[in-house]
């Protein structure tokens, strides 16, 4: 790859509460789904990379979990996720949602980030359900770390190219960090699995959601299409009862979903075999997760 003196690369972390908009964010910018997204809290688990390339620019942004309390295992692996995508990076972006702020969350949030020396970024998300909002009252709120506000909707797209302005001044002089046609550095069996667990997030309610982990077992490219296998891990015999739904109906949504889905991604025919299996307390059973993918 020839590159010029003047190319430009670096990472971008979102960071912030859970549900505000963060996946959404970066999917918003790339252009594709990237991070599974979804009406309820914490359904990012990992810190995703998503890498945005143009012309004279690659910016590789960093899609965290939200974390809540570290009440499971689970959630300190979150937790540590946070914290090291700090590390490094050119530019945090603080994310948050216009209505409510500061929360508890934020505040705490916040009080990290005076702290560091890494150029911080506050984007107030959800413009489209707080259309009065004044930048000004906001920004009071914001420690001296953080330099520079903008209010956009991840949603709707407003505001993004003032806000793609902003993080285009913070990426350093460098070559790029990956290949200039690559979206992310994780496998294709990562976007399957994930494309799995956001049908059952969008599906179900409350504890399903979270009592739900993803292994694929199979991922074969063939010729004319892609065959994946995969295990829905569940806590409860009686949360696999419901999954799988009357006459299998629950178990067929969740594969109609994601065989469109990943066809689309892949641009591929997709059929995905789904098993479902239960082992009760996976999440906090150290050697399971490890298993399920969480051995960061
Ligand atoms: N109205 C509105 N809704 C939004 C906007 N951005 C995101 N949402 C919705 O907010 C919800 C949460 O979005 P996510 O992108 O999953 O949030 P997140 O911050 O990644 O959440 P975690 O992964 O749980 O930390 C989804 O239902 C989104 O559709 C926005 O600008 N306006
Ligand atoms: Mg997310």
């Amino acid at each position: 790859m020839s590159v010029s003196a003047t190319f430009k690369s670096g990472f971008v972390a979102i960071i912030g509460k859970p549900n505000t908009g963060k996946s959404t964010l970066m999917n918003r910018i790339l252009g594709e789904k990237i991070s599974i997204t979804s009406p309820k809290p914490q359904t990012t688990r990992y810190a995703i990379k998503g890498i945005w390339n143009e012309p004279e620019h690659q910016i590789v942004f960093i899609d965290t979990p939200g974390y809540l309390k570290p009440r499971y295992e689970m959630q300190e692996k979150m937790l540590k996720i946070w914290n090291d995508a700090f590390k490094d990076v050119d530019l945090i972006i603080f994310l948050t949602q216009i209505a409510g702020f500061p929360s508890e969350y934020d505040m705490e949030v916040l009080q990290h980030l005076k702290y560091l020396k890494n150029p911080q970024l506050a984007v107030f998300n959800k413009l489209d359900l707080s259309p009065e909002a004044d930048l000004e009252e906001l920004k009071a709120e914001l420690p001296a770390s953080i330099t520079e506000s903008i209010m956009i909707s991840a949603q709707t797209g407003e505001n993004i190219p003032a806000l793609l302005d902003l993080i285009r001044k913070y990426v350093p002089y460098h070559e790029p960090y990956y290949e200039e046609d690559q979206l992310s550095d994780l496998p294709l069996r990562f976007f399957a699995r994930e494309t799995i667990r956001e049908a059952v997030f969008r599906q179900f309610e409350q504890e399903i959601p979270y009592a739900t982990a993803v292994l694929i077992e199979r991922f074969s490219e063939e010729s004319d299409k892609v065959v994946i296998d995969a295990v829905i891990w569940l806590e409860r015999n009686s949360q696999k009862i419901i999954l799988i739904g009357k006459k299998g109906s629950g178990l067929r949504q969740i594969r109609e979903y994601a065989e469109a889905e990943l066809s689309r991604f892949l641009q591929t025919n997709v059929q995905v075999h789904l098993f479902v299996k239960v082992n009760p307390n996976w999440r906090k059973k150290g050697t399971a997760l490890k298993e399920l993918g969480f051995d960061s």
